[in-house]
């Protein structure tokens, strides 16, 4: 039977346990008490346009001001309408010229060991050189420029040098294939790629520009590639298309103004898979995004001057582009970036690195915290990890018993847990506890943030017993939300706008308990519905790894002539036998923790489970895999094409 800490029922409709933040924290938090939160975002509420302006008034440097805070004809949204602002201006020059030049601001280290620190200062200088190198290569306002770089400063000063001169980005997860980045290089029309020769990853190098090359024999839009020397790999360099980093840029001026722009120039797109095939265009914008980068990232960490903050994310997703770059940085924070892969050379790197660089606030995903807690308690013990003094997940659902550990064994109980529920297309945090005013339970994201109205709705679209969960939506447009799929608004408008009049539509479900926090019980599609009994994916999964024996856990439906949905289960074990006796164990087990309806009609043993490179369950496989069919759709943001093989040799 797996622990249960504080005696409360590890499931996640039944969570009890309540973590208040201690006094000590509170007194110096930004915001310390419920009344505070409360009052802040009722005020939002009264008036979100005002809210907002107010904040960017204050917050952003503007070359003009703008005229009015919001023009919406729905599904379009125009925030900060007539200003001219610049996001790489806000983070990096704005601290520069405010007398903050030599404070840090990346601290990085590379997969091998290779250390290096820039200040504010020496950030404006490298990105100012990128950007006139950017301008030499016939880069403008309006222009895209695919990314396909590993985790090193250079990836950050890319992004912030298009910023800088009107160009709008599109990174690419360095772990895609050359097909995926040639859809996203037409898709977009880029002009250029931005690459490295190879990236380091588990002591091996990935030869990054040997599959650009393969992608621009099919991007035909694409003039020129740019190549950071990173791995000391020689690959080709195509005469007249290709360029070395150090050849155009270390020799680039360093002055390079940044560019006033339009409050809705777009900024960059990034790719997100959708429930069908095609990859969408996500699109975001320049202040509006800015802003709630910044001021969510202020509010949900309470960053202060002396923190040292670690997001372990890759900048390929939406989180290392808000909490990695456009929030942290804006917000004149010391970041920590690291390279490589967390278990290199061993399985406490991040616990070494948070040991030695003294990080006090640190943000990752369930994912990640689920394969510490099977690497062992041992390798954590033997790190001071005193230093920390917030945590932070993002992703998925945080399974309570995961939660639990992640408390005790990182945060040593001390630190609140900050669990973040947003998206691609929110731009930013739309719901996340304040780490000194709002208590945590775990598994809930707990309460929107100041400037989010959140209605949950059913599939009429009215509001429905939010206790009983249904359809998330937000009832108000807000500064960080996408502004469109690039080149698609009619997809735009019917994925998030058709169903449910006036709301935007995450394509979650989720239910509000009678103290107003929110659980998010997965996406829409992830919902079962077993003898009509409403079902959550996490729910199962949580009451299965709450089992000692179970590592992870991944639950989806089956159809099933009488009970619409049958649960199968696919779990992968810690150290245990994958016996006869231990499925009929976990059975009993979540007959226990949730109750019959939700016992598994199918167990399946598996070493691992099919997962997207940042981390996420692919249910729409496993649902093929659970009903017998051939694996359809897209694939192609699969991490490991050798789980689906081995799951289906098992049915044979
Ligand atoms: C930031 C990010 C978005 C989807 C989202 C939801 C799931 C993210 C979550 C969470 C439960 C959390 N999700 N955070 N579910 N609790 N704290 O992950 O963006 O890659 O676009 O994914 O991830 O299903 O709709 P993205």
């Amino acid at each position: 039977m797996a622990e249960q800490a504080g005696g409360g029922i590890s499931n996640v409709m039944r969570e009890e346990r309540v973590f208040p933040p201690s006094a000590e924290f509170a007194a110096q938090a930004r915001i310390k008490s419920m009344e505070e939160y409360e009052a802040l975002w009722t005020q939002a509420a009264a008036d979100p346009p005002k809210f907002w302006a107010d904040l960017a008034r204050d917050e952003l440097h503007w070359f003009e001001p703008f005229s009015k805070a919001l023009v919406w004809n729905e599904p379009v949204a125009e925030w900060f309408v007539g200003g001219k602002t610049n996001a790489c201006y806000n983070c990096v020059d704005k601290h520069v010229v405010e007398g903050r030049g030599d404070r840090t601001a990346i601290i990085w280290e590379g997969e091998p060991g290779d250390q290096r620190t820039l200040t504010y200062a020496e950030l404006q200088t490298e990105v100012s050189k990128c950007a006139n190198a950017l301008k030499s290569l016939g880069i403008g306002v309006g222009d895209v420029v695919s990314i396909y770089m590993p985790m090193t400063p250079e990836l950050a000063i890319a992004m912030l040098a298009c910023a800088r001169i009107g160009a709008v980005h599109s990174v690419i997860f360095a772990g895609f294939s050359a097909e995926a980045i040639a859809d996203r290089n037409n898709d977009a029309g880029a002009k250029l790629v931005i690459t490295s020769d190879g990236a380091w990853r588990r002591g091996k190098v990935l030869p990054l520009k040997e599959t650009v090359d393969e992608a621009l024999a099919k991007s035909p839009t694409v003039e020129h590639c740019l190549v950071l020397k990173r791995a000391g790999d020689a690959p080709t360099m195509q005469e007249g298309r290709d360029v070395w980093w150090h050849d155009v840029v270390d020799s680039a001026s360093a002055d390079c103004p940044a560019e006033p722009l339009d409050s809705e120039t777009p900024l960059f797109i990034l790719y997100t898979s959708g429930s069908t095939g095609k990859p969408k265009g996500i699109k975001h914008t320049t202040a509006g995004y800015n802003l709630y980068a910044k001021k969510t990232f202020e509010w949900v960490f309470d960053h202060r001057d002396d923190d040292i903050y670690w997001c372990t994310a890759d900048c390929g997703w939406i989180t290392g582009h808000s909490y990695i770059v456009y929030g942290p940085l804006a917000a004149g924070a010391q970041v920590m970036m690291y390279e490589g892969a967390p278990n290199h050379p061993a399985e406490d790197r991040f616990w070494d690195i948070i040991e030695r660089h003294k990080v006090t606030i640190f943000y990752t995903a369930p994912t990640a915290i689920r394969a510490f807690i099977k690497w062992g308690d041992d390798l954590v013990k033997k790190h001071d990890l005193t230093s920390l003094r917030i945590l932070g997940t993002v992703g998925e659902g945080i399974n309570p018993e995961a939660w639990m550990w992640y408390h005790r064994m990182i945060g040593g109980e001390r630190c609140p847990i900050v669990d973040t529920w947003w998206q691609t297309e929110t731009g930013g945090i739309m719901m996340s506890p304040l780490p000194g005013a709002i208590p945590t339970k775990p598994g809930s994201c707990t309460k929107p943030l100041p400037g989010i109205i959140p209605s949950i709705v059913g599939t009429d679209g009215q509001e429905v017993d939010t206790n009983q969960g249904g359809m998330l939506t937000i009832a108000h447009p807000w500064p960080g939300m996408l502004r469109g799929i690039w080149g698609d608004m009619d997809r735009y408008e019917q994925v998030y706008w058709s169903r449910v009049k006036g709301k935007y539509l995450a394509g979650d479900n989720a239910r509000c308990d009678e103290d107003g926090y929110y659980w998010i019980m997965g996406r829409i599609d992830d919902v079962l519905n077993v003898s009509g009994h409403r079902l959550s994916t996490i729910e199962i999964e949580s009451a299965l790894v709450s089992h000692a024996a179970v590592a992870e856990a991944a639950a989806v439906g089956r159809p099933h002539e009488l009970k619409g949905d049958a649960v199968a289960v696919f779990v992968t074990l810690c150290d245990a036998e994958p016996t006869e006796e231990l499925r009929e164990e976990l059975r009993q087990h979540v007959r226990k923790e949730i109750g019959a309806l939700a016992v598994p009609d199918d167990i399946r043993f598996t070493s691992s489970l099919p997962k997207t490179r940042s981390g996420k369950i692919m249910r729409r496989l496993l649902r093929d895999i659970a009903a017998g069919r051939e694996a359809a759709g897209d694939t192609t943001t699969l991490e490991d094409y050798t789980v689906l093989a081995k799951l289906r040799e098992k049915e044979a």
